[in-house]
């Protein structure tokens, strides 16, 4: 593998202007045209392709296909890793790392030394990598705490349209979560989907390998299917404040429905 590029390689240091931050606060999403090196971005290609090939985490639930049913072993449409820090703690001591956390401080106006979080890996595979149907993160979380989070989405890849860049509704922040729904209405899938909103309002945010795209956890995203014949690699960095403990748990059944499904499962596992 190559090696990593010194830190004194590397430029490009994500300071963000007033401007760019009250737009994120009008409109939940940023674009950020660079935070790493050309160098940085070949060096984590590496790291990225090791864990997708090692299916880093996959016995501790921290790799699945987020758009099949779990532990299927037909062809994978969007693999993920979740905290892949845990089996590359180098990534940690990068560039995108670092910068990612200034964007986020500067986004949530915090100090940068109290931001806190962690990453996941998201693949769309050439020609078959699916789309990651509309959703707010928020539906994702825990009901118990609140997160004042950003997430900062790093392809590694050249991110276009056609290979799933990322796509925001312009202020949905501003909103409640909405009501979400497994994938293909099963519970076994973990990927989520709302059917409350209007795509014609979508701005989509092509961008550069090593570039970012910035968005509130209550933004309502999407990125369409790789119809291309490169992956589509991308790196999200969610960080902010710690979990702060909810006086009244949000209601989320659909949370409650991949529990029991998962329960249901593991139950016919075990009598077989
Ligand atoms: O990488 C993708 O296709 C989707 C990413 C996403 O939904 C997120 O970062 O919250």
């Amino acid at each position: 593998m190559q090696d990593r590029p010194a830190p004194e390689q590397v430029v490009p240091a994500a300071d963000l202007t007033e401007a760019q931050v009250q737009f994120f606060q009008k409109n939940g999403y940023l674009q950020v045209d660079r935070i790493t090196t050309d160098a940085e971005v070949e060096w984590l290609r590496g790291v990225y392709d090791r864990l997708f090939a090692a299916r880093a985490g996959e016995a501790e639930g921290r790799y699945f296909d987020l758009g099949g049913p779990r532990g299927h072993t037909g062809r994978e449409g969007l693999p993920q890793i979740l905290a892949p820090e845990r089996a590359a703690p180098e990534l940690c001591d990068t560039l995108v790392y670092r910068n990612a956390r200034r964007l986020a401080a500067r986004l949530l106006r915090c100090p940068e030394d109290t931001v806190t979080g962690g990453g996941h890996m998201i693949l769309k595979p050439a020609r078959y990598g699916q789309e990651t149907p509309w959703h707010q993160d928020e539906a994702y979380w825990s009901p118990d705490v609140v997160l004042e989070r950003v997430s900062v989405w790093v392809p590694l890849d050249p991110a276009t349209v056609e290979s799933g860049c990322m796509q925001f509704i312009p202020g949905s922040h501003h909103t409640e979560i909405r009501t979400h729904r497994h994938i293909g209405n099963n519970p076994l899938i973990h990927g989520l989907v709302t059917d409350d909103v209007d795509p014609a309002h979508a701005v989509a945010c092509p961008i550069p390998a090593g570039g970012a795209t910035c968005h509130h956890p209550r933004t309502l995203h999407y990125s369409g299917p790789n119809v291309t014949g490169h992956c589509r690699r991308a790196y999200v960095l969610v960080l902010g404040a710690p979990p702060k403990p909810r006086d009244v748990p949000a209601r989320r059944p659909w949370l409650d429905e991949e529990r029991r499904a998962l329960q249901a499962r593991s139950g016919q596992d075990g009598a077989a």
